[in-house]
């Protein structure tokens, strides 16, 4: 009887437009006569929610009775950006839905752009899980994400004269069609409070945490389609809500207002993203949500566990948790109090079911990134788990010792606390030792840590135990959702859609990149996209961008000295001051450029501040410069998303990915940019140094100091002082002579180059970036050379699709499988 009950997914006009009726008539209790575009996006959703859950519900079922090994991806950030054009595309119902909403009165364009992006990470690591979840999905893994749901996501950026300015990012004021509220899913979370030794009836010591403040964690789950299958699986967000249990002595006392109000501090848990990029600000509050989200997320997962009635040792067959930086290192030591204090296993049998357990993805080796939190916030927050992460760094400390004795050296350096003023626990040594496995997100990367920060567990562990997954994107929102006219150009050469799934496939199009007609219509499509994108720039800063021909030389990401778009503004000034220098003969010979940036400075980053208000006032200047005219133009895009990645990476000639080498881990906007056939001026660094073997040399511009020469510069700066080249004095000068605004204010920016050692190495580098851009402009003369190398890079940009990257995870790292294998 079930069966025939069963929900019918729409699969035509007729459904869908059936579904989206009664959506608008019921579960919008609206008319449709006063149905506007919000309400058309909404009921929309709402119907492509009903095909996606019915699939969820079946995926979970299927896993479930498959009973393999499942993989937990914890990350602390998922910058999702919008859900409905990428569902329509993962389910491939788009032209469907276009067709349908167009016979309601609707434009699907528009509808699209109704949807608030769910914006809950910061950058390069958060939307690095969005594309995660999206290919383990498509590629039927059986997997989980686990994070936060905040109710107020990164902030919004505004430009006011210049300055950045943040809005607080209220995404949830309407309802969210995708997600599903798991109200019955209630889990109690303790902190606080203080810890009980006893001894069981065999005189064996116990310990008991007894909890001090209580809230409850409760779900949100994100269904996650992948593409062209049925597979949807599940992310999992955490709510934090007060617990119903007042507090009597205080409610009995008459003071039930306080009483009331304790309760309501429970939700500031889960109330906001902390908006630092690699700075660890070290808050108390960001510590309670990482222990609150890690809590709820093992109460999930051993729940689940239970219910297959296996002994523990079975636990490592399945479950495989990946620890998305050390934001959930916490993980570690509550699994280890799990299986110790609550389930009562000997701590060494404990101990290898953790170690089993996790992997630990490392992002970064900028030092002030790395997380430390103070003993003594430990000892009030969480009290056991400080005994605990004590007791793990003993034994660990005792095999160091037997393996390398007398060394006191190595044991303090290696030692999870730092014996510093205040004491410190270091998470990424707790995140190493609690972890099977290491990885670094692109090969220098990789070596990197292995050979600096982490130097001392290679040591101790064998190299083995370090790893690379260089990082990826997902290519149907990269290319196939941002890009729809290359898509669809290159489909119609590969005969099939099916490089949405194996990007190595892309390769074909070498074949067609001296085909003249081919050649052409390639050019077009990035014409379009430019066209489009001077369309946003026109809306949102009212900038008229007159030669849609000029070369668009891109930098968009979070904003950082380490990024070094100073170095970026400072070519941009020497830009202007040759054009000033040139007869209006010799300006002819100039190639048309608009300069683009776009990216959010952590709303506490003084230097990164005024670096967006540099930026603005040098285009101030060169935009209202009529010697300049179409010469050069220069744009800060405010409040850098993905929905606005996704119309700016398509459109670029040029993007800029030009850090101080080795300080960009990876980076993953410059994989976005290959992708949609722009090239590149970069350092050695990171993912470019890939980039280069897949592409060519010939095809990307290479410039600058490389890493294992920057401590070496660093020294020689401190100690011999050093000298700025001459074409970087005449920029400063410019700005000191007031040209961009008053020079004043940019003091700090140019005295940390100037005197105080330029530790990003922006002199060093500044006449190779010139040399670069020179070369760049010489190419870009010869159109047909220019296109040719834009094809050849996307013909060989298959490596960076996440695809690859979570199938190497799957392999190397977490012992999972396909759940059609
Ligand atoms: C504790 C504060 C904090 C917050 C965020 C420290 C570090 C982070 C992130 C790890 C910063 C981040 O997003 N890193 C970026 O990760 C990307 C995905 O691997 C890489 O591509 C980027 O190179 C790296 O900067």
């Amino acid at each position: 009887t079930w069966k025939k009950f069963a929900v019918q997914k729409f699969d035509s006009k007729d459904s869908f437009e059936n579904s989206f009726v009664r959506h608008v008539e019921t579960t919008l209790a609206r008319s449709l006569y006063n149905c506007d575009e919000l309400a058309a996006y909404q009921a929309t959703s709402e119907t492509i929610r009903d095909n996606l859950i019915t699939d969820w519900n079946k995926t979970q079922q299927k896993q479930t009775a498959k009973d393999q090994k499942r993989v937990y991806y914890f990350s602390l950030e998922f910058l999702m950006g919008r859900a409905l054009d990428n569902a329509l595309i993962n389910t491939k119902t788009r032209d469907l839905v276009r067709d349908s909403v167009d016979d309601l009165g609707f434009n699907l364009e528009d509808l699209i752009q109704k949807e608030p992006d769910a914006a809950l990470g910061n950058g390069g690591l958060g939307r690095l899980a969005a594309c995660f979840v999206d290919s383990l999905s498509s590629g039927e893994y059986p997997a989980w994400g686990y994070g936060i749901r905040y109710q107020y996501g990164i902030f919004a950026q505004k430009i006011i004269d210049g300055y950045q300015v943040e809005t607080p990012d209220y995404w949830l004021k309407f309802n969210n069609p995708w997600e599903i509220a798991r109200n019955e899913i209630q889990i109690p979370i303790d902190f606080y409070g203080y810890v009980e030794h006893t001894k069981n009836d065999n005189g064996v010591k116990k310990s008991n945490w007894i909890g001090g403040e209580r809230v409850i964690a409760t779900a949100f789950d994100f269904p996650v389609p992948g593409y062209d299958t049925k597979n949807v699986n599940n992310l999992r967000l955490w709510s934090a809500q007060p617990t119903t249990e007042f507090d009597f002595a205080k409610f009995n006392s008459g003071d039930y207002q306080n009483s009331v109000q304790d309760q309501q501090r429970a939700e500031t848990i889960t109330a906001v993203l902390y908006p630092n990029d690699n700075f660890d600000s070290g808050k108390e509050l960001r510590l309670k949500q990482q222990y609150f989200w890690v809590a709820a997320s093992l109460h999930d997962i051993i729940r689940r566990f239970k219910k297959s009635k296996r002994p523990w040792s079975e636990f490592t067959d399945q479950v495989a948790i990946q620890l998305n930086d050390t934001h959930p290192t916490i993980a570690i030591v509550e699994l280890q109090r799990i299986l110790v204090d609550l389930e009562g296993l000997p701590w060494d049998q404990a101990w290898s079911i953790v170690t089993n357990t996790f992997g630990y993805t490392n992002h970064t080796v900028l030092p002030e990134a790395l997380e430390k939190w103070p003993v003594e916030l430990f000892q009030r927050l969480l009290p056991r788990h400080l005994e605990i992460i004590y007791d793990i760094n003993l034994f660990f400390l005792q095999t160091v010792e037997k393996q390398f004795p007398k060394d006191r050296e190595l044991l303090s350096r290696v030692s999870v606390i730092e014996e510093s003023q205040p004491r410190q626990i270091r998470m990424a040594y707790l995140a190493i030792i609690g972890s099977h496995k290491v990885n670094g997100v692109a090969e220098l990367h990789s070596e990197l840590i292995k050979t600096t920060i982490f130097k001392d567990f290679v040591k101790i562990y064998g190299v083995s135990k370090f790893t690379n997954v260089t990082n990826g994107i997902t290519p149907r929102r990269w290319l196939k959702q941002a890009n729809p006219e290359l898509a669809e150009l290159i489909e119609s050469k590969l005969g099939s859609d099916a490089y949405l799934k194996d990007l190595t496939l892309l390769k074909k199009l070498e074949e067609y990149a001296d085909d003249s007609d081919f050649v052409k219509k390639w050019a077009q499509v990035k014409t379009n996209n430019k066209a489009r994108l001077i369309g946003l720039i026109k809306r949102l800063t009212n900038i008229e961008i007159p030669n849609p021909e000029a070369l668009f030389d891109i930098q968009v990401k979070r904003i950082h000295e380490y990024k070094r778009q100073q170095l970026n503004i400072f070519g941009v000034i020497h830009r202007y001051l040759q054009i000033k220098k040139a007869s209006p003969e010799e300006r002819k010979s100039f190639a048309p450029k608009v300069s683009i940036f776009g990216g959010k400075s952590a709303p506490g980053y003084y230097a990164a501040k005024l670096i967006i208000k540099l930026i603005n006032s040098v285009a101030e200047t060169i935009n209202n410069d009529p010697d300049v005219g179409d010469l050069l133009k220069v744009v800060f895009i405010p409040d850098y998303n993905v929905s606005k990645a996704e119309i700016i990476a398509p459109a670029s000639d040029l993007s800029e990915h030009i850090s101080t080498a080795g300080t960009e881990a990876s980076g993953t906007s410059n994989m976005k940019f290959v992708l949609n056939g722009g090239l590149i001026i970069g350092t050695v660094d990171g993912a470019n140094v890939e980039i280069t073997r897949e592409i060519g040399e010939e095809n990307i511009f290479l410039f600058g100091n490389l890493s294992e020469n920057v401590e070496e510069i660093r020294y020689s700066h401190r100690y011999n002082g050093y000298q700025l080249p001459e074409s970087l004095e005449e920029v400063i000068s410019a700005i000191e002579a007031n040209k961009f605004g008053d020079g004043n204010e940019f003091r700090q920016l140019v005295e940390s180059i100037k005197y105080h050692g330029d530790h990003y190495l922006v002199g060093d580098d500044f006449e190779s970036y010139l040399k670069a851009q020179e070369l760049v402009d010489e190419s870009f003369k010869d159109t047909k050379e220019w296109v040719k190398k834009s094809i050849l890079s996307v013909a060989n940009s298959g490596f960076f699709s996440s695809d690859r990257a979570i199938n190497e995870y799957a392999e190397g790292i977490w012992n999972v499988e396909s759940i059609n294998t």
